[in-house]
């Protein structure tokens, strides 16, 4: 069977549903600040696997980073005061998405509950942009209500909390109308705040950029609960991105030490440097993304994709060979699903085209 053939069956299947076949593994992808880079890391080991965005686009100072559910990477280009789009796969630059309208060196950005992206930088509002096209909405949040919206994060509520860097506090902002609902979180010793987080627990945990660790606030009241990572636990110096993995262990970006941290999800005592200090040019790693990882195509293990690999990836794409490392590896397209939309990719891999 060609993989034509193949293809025009699992388009066909994947709208119905049933082709697709999900995956676990994931990777991380790191903003490297200082080197203006993003990089990839493998998300269960750390191991360092790529430069996925290298300088592309004019990216200076990459900061806040999101993955749509159509593979699309949404970048905080901070010293260009821009938010640029890129290919989830391949890297490639789709130019900048949003800028504009008091837009200045943006370091957060998240989708909100109605598909358009908000984006907080050095100002005092969180700006709003079209989520299909990036022009401009508006200013989301009251004037002054924040001093450096540095984390973002869509909460209960529906609300939105925003990390105001330079009054070291978390506020609360009505989820449609942006109307403040006041200081949210504070004390504790937070100061500096940066990424935001709710946990398994449904608390909130902020990264305190002065004071080295991670304090978690009670998810509903705002009261604080206790230092989930304690100062400098692990080497903790400069956190900004905090998020809990697929294994339900918290990671921090530890700014000042070039490396990602992993703590123990329940307990908040360190585990181990999950990205070494350095490893693939990490230098000043602001926030991070946790991405389907990329399956090589390589089915005959030679090291390279081509026409040999091709009847292991459709018995994948035909369900004949649902053994879960072959899955991944034919998610050349790196969207967690190995579907009829890997050919494209599979075929460019395997002539050269990117
Ligand atoms: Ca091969
Ligand atoms: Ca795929």
């Amino acid at each position: 069977m060609s993989s034509r053939t193949v293809a025009g069956v699992c388009l066909l299947a994947a709208a119905a549903g049933w082709c697709g076949r999900a995956l676990a593994a994931s990777d991380f992808l790191v903003c490297s600040i200082n080197t203006g880079k993003v990089l990839r890391y493998d998300g269960a080991s750390g191991a360092f696997k790529k430069v996925q965005i290298g300088l592309a686009g004019g990216l200076a100072w990459p900061t806040g980073i999101v993955r749509t559910a159509d593979n699309r990477l949404y970048i905080c280009s901070a010293a260009a005061s821009t938010v640029n789009r890129y290919d989830g796969t391949s890297g490639a630059s789709l130019g900048v998405f949003a800028g504009g309208g008091g837009l200045t060196f943006p370091e957060a950005l998240t989708f909100g509950p109605d598909g358009n992206l908000y984006v907080g930088g050095s100002g005092s509002q969180v700006i709003r942009f079209n989520g299909t096209t990036g022009a401009v909405i508006g200013a989301f949040t009251p004037a002054g209500a924040v001093n450096g919206a540095f984390g973002l994060v869509f909460g209960p509520g529906p609300s939105l909390y925003v990390s105001s860097f330079g009054t070291n506090v978390v506020m609360r902002f009505n989820a449609t109308t942006g109307a403040s609902q006041g200081v949210f979180a504070s004390g504790g010793g937070l100061s500096s705040p940066y990424g935001l987080t709710f946990g398994p627990d449904g608390n909130l945990y902020v990264a305190s950029g002065d004071t080295a660790s991670v304090l978690r606030f009670h998810g509903t009241t705002g009261a604080f609960v206790d230092a989930f990572v304690t100062s400098g636990s692990g080497g903790l110096s400069s956190p900004v991105g905090v998020l809990f993995g697929p294994d339900g262990n918290l990671y921090v970006s530890s700014n000042s030490t070039s490396s990602v941290l992993r703590y123990d999800g329940t307990t908040g005592a360190f585990i181990d440097a999950f990205v070494a200090s350095g490893s693939g040019g990490l230098v000043g790693p602001s926030y991070f993304a946790i991405v389907p990882a990329c399956g090589t195509g390589d089915f005959s293990g030679n090291g390279a994709l081509g026409a040999e690999d091709i009847p292991g990836f459709e018995a994948v794409l035909l369900g004949f060979d649902t053994v879960a490392a072959d899955v991944a590896m034919a998610d050349v397209n790196c969207d967690g699903v190995a579907d009829g939309r890997d050919v494209q990719t599979f075929v460019g891999l395997m002539l050269g085209v990117p």
